[in-house]
């Protein structure tokens, strides 16, 4: 008996650059897409756990049907929630990206018909683990989008785009097992895409 999740999802991984010349799309795998609890188990137990990646590497566990790219449709007017777990020698990050990819595959990141997530991922660097869940909206009204509309065209009233992307923030801090004092951040991806990093400045942070 397979028991079925509410979405499909993919798994994705973003190979590590040998240098120069590499480019983004390149470098970024679809790896397999499932549907059921037992398929996800399988899958978990036999790939490489998140402490066993090269530096560089990502993995992105996104809705089948998005891309884990900013350029995506579903995730142009987006942003994400990160955090960066700098002591990486003093976390657990195969723990924390199995509670994060659970919250994704379980919908316990946002209650059902939000609809905001659209993946979560988790970046090897040198100095920092980095989490994040993706969202489709900034939570609120997009300027020059053309259809006048609140956080993604559902017909939302404005604050409550607002509301629903601060209580996946909260839910996320939760499953990072943060102290109160740390601070997790949420960012827009055409901030991201225009200063070349994900080091854009936050705009909400829990
Ligand atoms: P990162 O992995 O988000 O952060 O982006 P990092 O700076 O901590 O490694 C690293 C680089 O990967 C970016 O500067 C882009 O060149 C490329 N990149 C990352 N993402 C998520 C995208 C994307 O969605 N689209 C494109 N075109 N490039 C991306």
């Amino acid at each position: 008996v397979k028991h079925p999740l509410q979405s499909k999802w993919t798994l994705w991984f973003t190979k590590p650059s040998t240098g120069k010349g590499d480019n983004w799309n390149d470098l970024l795998k679809e790896v397999i897409t499932f549907n059921s609890v037992e398929e996800f188990w399988g899958i978990y137990n036999n790939i490489a756990g998140v402490s066993d990646l090269a530096l560089k590497s990502d993995y992105h566990l996104f809705k089948e049907g998005v891309r884990p790219e900013w350029e995506d449709p579903q995730n142009k007017h987006g942003g994400k929630w990160s955090y960066s777990f700098k002591e990486k020698r003093n976390v657990d990050i195969n723990e924390i990206w199995l509670h994060t990819m659970l919250g994704a595959v379980g919908e316990t990141l946002e209650d059902e018909e939000d609809g905001e997530v659209m993946g979560v991922v988790v970046n090897v660097r040198k100095a920092f683990f980095r989490v994040g869940v993706w969202t489709r909206t900034i939570g609120k009204a997009i300027p020059g989008r053309g259809d006048g509309d609140v956080a993604g065209g559902k017909g939302r009233p404005p604050a409550k785009g607002q509301e629903i992307l601060m209580n996946i923030g909260h839910r996320f801090k939760e499953i990072l097992q943060l102290p109160p004092n740390e601070v997790v951040e949420f960012s827009g991806h055409t901030d991201s895409a225009h200063s070349g990093s994900t080091r854009a400045k936050a705009k909400y942070t829990v």
